[in-house]
């Protein structure tokens, strides 16, 4: 049987009324892509808490109440490692976000995200994360821009 590790990753969308703030990554993976802002987990750390300091890290905003909407594991073809990326929403965060080294933050109308410059995944998930609907998903990429294979759906609880 393959040997499969896990890598817990967070990623924390603010999304106010008909805005969603989005950063295009400067720096590593995923760079070039419009994404929201998350990363790693810290040791000691709960979920939670990473998600709200990488927001914090990345835009220089705070948030509070961020609501876990979803779970996604990713695999790529010929690494071991799946990606579980665990997916917040900040909403109604007040404040300017600021650029960092790692991303360069804009505000995005609902009905203008930029999906051909972001994961391709993100398309299938948006919809629900936009309606505050919980959801898990797991894509399989061939490198990073081609799914081959994907389930996604709707959940009662995360
Ligand atoms: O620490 P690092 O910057 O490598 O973390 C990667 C970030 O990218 C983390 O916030 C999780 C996020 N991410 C993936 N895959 C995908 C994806 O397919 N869609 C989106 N929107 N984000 C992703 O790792």
């Amino acid at each position: 049987m393959e040997n499969k590790t896990k890598k817990i990753l967070t990623l924390c969308i603010v999304h106010n009324h008909s805005k969603v703030l989005l950063g295009i990554k400067k720096r590593g993976f995923g760079s070039g892509k419009w994404n929201g802002f998350g990363g790693k987990i810290e040791k000691g750390e709960s979920i939670k808490e990473a998600a709200l300091r990488e927001l914090k890290e990345e835009t220089g905003l705070v948030g509070k109440d961020i609501n876990n909407l979803g779970v996604l594991d990713f695999e790529f073809l010929g690494n071991p490692e799946i990606l579980e990326v665990h997916v917040f929403k900040a909403a109604d965060l007040k404040g300017e976000p600021k650029e960092t080294e790692e991303m360069a933050p804009k505000w995005f109308n609902i009905n203008e995200v930029p999906f051909d410059l972001m994961w391709p995944d993100d398309k299938y998930w948006f919809p629900l994360f936009l309606s505050d609907k919980k959801f898990r998903g797991k894509f399989l990429f061939e490198g990073q821009d081609k799914i081959i294979e994907m389930d996604l759906k709707e959940v009662k609880e995360i």
